[in-house]
């Protein structure tokens, strides 16, 4: 029986290198005669996704706790697609995934939304073979700026966000989901570090026969 694909998350703040980063993973999972279906969230092409993109570009107002649940109605749309591209032996690599979606949210700083809420609606989604976090330092960041007009590109929420990342990180299970990368070097030595990562989990997961899990 062929090895069932591998689930790759790459999560981390705005600026931090994430499409790119999964571009080239993607090519070179592709380069090792590997199948690779390379998907990001949010999706906006879909209707859900088209009314996430109006509410990030500000054309639109939400409720903070109707957009979050959207966000993860987008992941939703996808999860059994997912789940049937690892059964057929297709790698899955994604850009942002739930934990995106926990601590955006949770950065809004709402006492009815904080990261435990936040998670919920996600609970039951294909949990990812490892997440690869690209972090940034806050003086990398600012030095990085450039930032669209989009929500949540200020300083402030990106800063948020990079506690509630720390804060996500801390607990289980997502502690033992993280693998944390220093996305402030060369392009070049993040995507090494990056395919360094990714090889262990492919290691570990068909060594021991690992199960794609759940959320
Ligand atoms: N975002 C992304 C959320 O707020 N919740 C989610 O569930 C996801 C997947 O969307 N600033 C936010 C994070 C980003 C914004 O994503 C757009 P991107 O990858 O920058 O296009
Ligand atoms: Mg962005």
């Amino acid at each position: 029986m062929p090895a069932r694909g591998k689930l790759i998350v790459l999560e981390g703040l705005d600026k931090a290198g994430k499409s790119s980063q999964c571009k080239q993973l993607a090519a070179k999972l592709a380069a090792q005669g590997l199948k690779v279906n390379a998907i990001s969230f949010p999706d906006r092409t879909t209707p859900i996704g088209r009314m996430i993109d109006a509410y990030l570009k500000g054309d639109d107002q939400q409720d903070d706790h109707a957009i979050h649940l959207l966000f993860s109605a987008n992941r939703w749309e996808v999860a059994a697609k997912i789940r049937a591209d690892i059964d057929a032996g297709i790698n899955v690599v994604i850009d942002r995934y739930y934990y995106s979606g926990c601590v955006y949210s949770a950065a809004k700083n709402s006492d009815s939304l904080g990261l435990a809420w936040a998670r919920k609606p996600d609970e039951g989604l294909p949990r990812p073979d490892a997440v690869i976090f690209l972090g940034i330092s806050q003086e990398e960041a600012a030095k990085r700026g450039g930032w669209g007009g989009e929500k949540y590109e200020t300083k402030a929420i990106q800063d948020r966000v990079r506690e509630l990342f720390v804060q996500l990180q801390s607990v289980e299970p997502e502690k033992q989901d993280f693998v944390r990368i220093d996305a402030g070097q060369d392009l070049e030595e993040v995507a090494e570090d990056v395919w360094e990562a990714v090889q262990k989990v492919f290691k570990r997961v068909d060594l021991h026969g690992e199960a794609l899990r759940v959320v």
